[in-house]
């Protein structure tokens, strides 16, 4: 069935209004590719959305061997049955003919086709000479937050037991370790206490640095019912940008970039000022409330509008609505999470819950969001900077819990330091001791800061580098071995979505060509590297996505993220539950701490806490002092000013994300025709004020230089804060999905040849959202406009007809989207 209306013009679809307590009604979302009816489909096969952590769970149409469009399953909690735009066309990236098909290795300085033996032989080669060398500390990992659990669980025992490196983190870091950081540093672990389903229930909703409305449309849909139903929840948003989220706002806070310490601070100020706490929670349930009072003393409204350039009125509103609210659910993402002080900032939101007695009831609960779609699996099984099931490196029962599921010695596990975050391992590799980098599912050379040196890092022949990837990305061009990877709808195995709900993804066509799944190529490396345990049996003993799962589940056993009432058969039955699952909680859990926080308890907790100023950790012993009982933990933080502030010559803040319709670094995104041509090249927001001070005008192309590097784009005025310029970091350096990159003077269109190495304290989430800018004309626009939605952020201050975002009819699933148009495109004559 062709669906009504055109989900890339509106992209969150028709209403379906519904009041406070209510059940979201159910809306099944359907794209099919053209000429395609529901009688043609032969078999629709269950997955979960993959370009996004909402987790929304959809059915895979297949005829023929191919895919042939998506459906939202309305059974299913998550979504109902509805799905956003990048989901409902997204699928067509899978047929594209680019794919990868086959390993490459490096010949003579280039890339050159081989089989899967050779290609394998030459990483075990390179690995086991490395270890007798160098030992384990010169092997890395960096894996993402889009794989598989199965993927992610087998891939932490190569390297934590197999290997026996420390050097193994996910894209995580970029993304969503800031989330684990302050449910560590509030409950004692990682776990997201609330649910979506609490959304069904709130008075008030606040979106702490997060454009829902475009990063999880379909989450944004259940607010835009609940808004449209009966008794609507009050919304607070905190983001510089008018986002559709803040559009609908009862309130929009647009701070300075990197200020939201000051702000969390002022409005805690204002809500323990006015008396609005639930002082019998705060002291059944918290540690740190005094503190906090005492730091937050002279944080007035009127301290905080000169910091963030907010009006004090505002920021009154703001507390008086949160601290009013009878059920208030927060979410927080990448706007607190990508800068200088983001741990301190999120724990500010849970403190805001914990303060107000706002957890672990129907409507009050905080979303500490993921990002990917199954960051969530990344973290829970020691994929990025943790150990498996959240345990604590620095407690030796831990460890050796872990050494006895895994049936090694405690040594072998590294547990002498912290894991090592990716920054880290790429100043590892720059400074020689690092020497094989493993990189599976990312794209470093377009979403790691300082792309210049990324790539001088990438390009080291004294770094070997293995890409395990679907297409030859930035990233796999500077590659020393390419492993051609099967993805989403190729493959089965869970994902994890942001609010611990877990769904089975399964298997629906073949890769193309050679390509494997992820899991067969660890399982081939690890069977090719005789890796063994303690007895002399194989380590790594399972052999599919289920038996994979079923070892999972037994290292999950007993922790807060426990697997162990799952199976494959039953998450086929049910559709999505929440974790934790035992046997004894089939049905899953709605929400974490309704009783008290379990996990907090110093034997128990995966992390005994860091001053989330200056990040420095804490011994277990200082931990027990300061929480005896096992409470949640409320901890002030002092603000900082970001560490790079406008300056004569860098005048402007810049700032970076997400639009709509584009997934990262766009290797899926790009290639689908109605979502690449509805935001096809980079722009640049500026408002129009500034626009008028530069004598600036819509469409006019521009460059951004910072002291790292510049980059190219036409200019979009939008109604975005003064003094701050916004690019989406979407956009390669190189022209085409497999082209040729731009000389390096010559300036490419990457957010990140601009951004700083920089990062959290705490969290070591780099900054990617506060540099200080310059701006400049390169050639006027003479009328052009910038290739910017219309129906997002970047929506035009003064809209005109032209400027709409529609859908297009779109070729052929699987054809290659038009090269980007470039300047001095000899296309340029063409019709827009
Ligand atoms: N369409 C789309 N959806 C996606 C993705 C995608 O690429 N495209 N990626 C997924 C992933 S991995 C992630 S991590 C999420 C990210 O989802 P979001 O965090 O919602 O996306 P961002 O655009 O990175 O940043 C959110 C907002 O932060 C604001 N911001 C910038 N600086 C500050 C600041 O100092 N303070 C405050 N309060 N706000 C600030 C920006 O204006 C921006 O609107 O999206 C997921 N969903
Ligand atoms: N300036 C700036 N930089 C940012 C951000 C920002 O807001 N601003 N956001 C950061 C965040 S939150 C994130 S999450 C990162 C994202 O950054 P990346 O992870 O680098 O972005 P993706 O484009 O998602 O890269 C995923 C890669 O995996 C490949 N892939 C897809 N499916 C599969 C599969 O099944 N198997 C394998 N092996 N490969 C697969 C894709 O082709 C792609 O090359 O960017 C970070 N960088
Ligand atoms: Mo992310």
């Amino acid at each position: 069935m062709v669906p009504v209306t055109d989900r890339i013009a509106e992209p969150w679809g028709t209403r379906t209004p519904f009041g406070p307590g209510e059940e979201w009604p159910v809306r099944v979302d359907t794209q099919l590719a053209e000429g395609v009816s529901e009688p043609d489909v032969e078999r629709w096969v269950p997955t979960t959305s993959l370009l996004h952590s909402n987790g929304d769970a959809m059915d895979v149409a297949v005829g023929a061997g191919r895919i042939l469009g998506v459906r939202g399953r309305p059974g299913d909690r998550v979504n109902r049955g509805r799905l956003g735009p990048k989901d409902l066309f997204g699928w067509q990236a899978n047929a594209a003919p680019d794919r990868l098909t086959r390993p490459l290795v490096r010949e003579a300085g280039r890339l050159t086709e081989t089989d899967w033996p050779s290609a394998m032989e030459r990483i075990v080669d390179r690995s086991q000479h490395l270890l007798t060398e160098c030992g384990p500390g010169s092997i890395g990992f960096y894996t993402t937050g889009q794989l598989f659990l199965e993927e992610y669980y087998t891939l932490a025992v190569i390297a934590r037991a197999g290997i026996g490196t420390n050097h193994l983190d996910g894209n995580t870091r970029m993304c969503t370790s800031t989330a684990a950081e302050a449910l560590k540093q509030s409950f004692g672990s990682d776990g997201q206490p609330g649910s979506y389903s609490d959304l069904d229930h709130a008075d008030t909703l606040a979106l702490f640095g997060h454009n829902m409305a475009e990063t999880q449309p379909v989450l944004w849909m259940r607010i835009l019912d609940r808004l449209a139903g009966r008794q609507p929840p009050k919304l607070v948003c905190v983001d510089p940008r008018p986002t559709p989220s803040a559009r609908r706002a009862t309130v929009h806070l647009a701070p300075r970039a990197g200020t939201n310490v000051a702000l969390m601070n002022a409005l805690l100020h204002e809500i323990i000022r006015t008396g609005r706490i639930d002082a019998e929670y705060v002291r059944a349930h918290t540690t740190g409330f005094d503190e906090l009072r005492q730091r937050l003393a002279e944080c007035t409204p009127h301290w905080a509008s000169d910091i963030c350039d907010v009006p004090a009125e505002s920021i009154r509103e703001a507390a008086e609505i949160l601290g009013t609210a009878r059920r208030l659910v927060s979410t927080v993402l990448q706007g607190f999470y990508q800068s200088h002080q983001a741990t301190a900032a999120a724990v500010q939101v849970n403190n805001l819950h914990l303060v107000r007695g706002m957890i672990g009831q129907p409507g009050a609960g905080v979303l500490q969001m993921n990002g990917q779609p199954t960051a969530q699996n990344t973290r829970e099984c020691g994929a990025n900077g943790d150990l498996p099931g959240f345990r604590n490196w620095q407690n030796d029962d831990h460890v050796a819990e872990l050494a006895r599921v895994w049936n090694v010695d405690p040594a072998t596990i590294p547990h002498f330091a912290p894991p090592t975050h990716a920054m880290q391992m790429f100043r590892y590799a720059e400074q020689g001791s690092l020497r094989m980098l493993w990189i599976s599912g990312t794209n470093p050379a377009v979403s790691l800061p300082e792309l210049t040196r990324i790539r001088a890092i990438l390009r080291d022949e004294g770094l070997f580098t293995v890409v395990q990837d679907i297409f030859l990305t930035e990233t796999a061009q500077l590659a020393d071995v390419v492993l051609p990877a099967a993805t989403w709808a190729e493959k089965t195995g869970t994902c994890t979505n942001a609010d611990r709900t877990v769904h089975l993804s399964e298997k629906a066509i073949e890769p193309p060509g050679q390509a494997r799944a992820d899991l067969d190529i660890f399982l081939d490396y690890a069977r090719r590297m005789k890796f063994r345990d303690r007895g002399g049996g194989t380590l790594v003993s399972w052999h599919d996505p289920e038996s994979a799962f079923e070892a999972w589940k037994e290292c999950s056993a007993g922790r807060p993220c426990d697997y162990t009432g799952f199976t494959y058969e039953r998450l086929r039955q049910a559709g999505g539950i929440q974790w934790p699952c035992t046997v004894s909680t089939p049905g899953g859990t709605e929400r974490l701490y309704t009783e008290g926080f379990t996990w907090a308890d110093a034997a128990l907790c995966e992390s005994y806490g860091k001053d989330v100023v200056t990040g420095a950790a804490s011994s277990r012993t200082e931990y027990q002092g300061a929480n005896p009982q096992g409470k949640a933990m409320i901890k002030a933080a002092e603000y900082l000013p970001p560490h790079e502030a406008p300056s004569a010559e860098y005048p402007l803040q810049l700032i970076t994300g997400r639009t709509l319709y584009h997934f990262h670094t766009r290797t899926k995104t790009g290639r689908v025709p109605q979502l690449n041509a509805a935001a096809p090249d980079v722009w640049i927001e500026l408002s129009p004020v500034e626009a008028a001070r530069y004598g600036l005008e819509e469409g006019d192309m521009v460059e951004v230089a910072t002291p790292r590097g510049s980059l190219r784009g036409r200019l979009r005025i939008t109604r975005i804060r003064d003094g701050m310029l916004f690019v989406p970091f979407h956009y390669g350096y190189w022209d085409t999905p497999t082209g040729s990159g731009p000389a390096e003077d010559e300036g490419g269109r990457a957010a990140n040849e601009t951004i700083v190495t920089d990062w959290d304290p705490v969290s070591k989430q780099p900054v990617f959202k506060t540099a200080a800018a310059r701006l400049s004309l390169v050639e006027r626009g003479l009328g052009r406009s910038a290739p910017a939605p219309s129906t997002a952020a970047s929506a035009p201050a003064h809209p005109a007809p032209p400027d709409a975002t529609t859908g297009v009819r779109g070729p052929e699933p699987g054809r290659v989207p038009d090269r980007p148009r470039s300047e001095g495109d000899p296309r340029d004559g063409d019709a827009e």
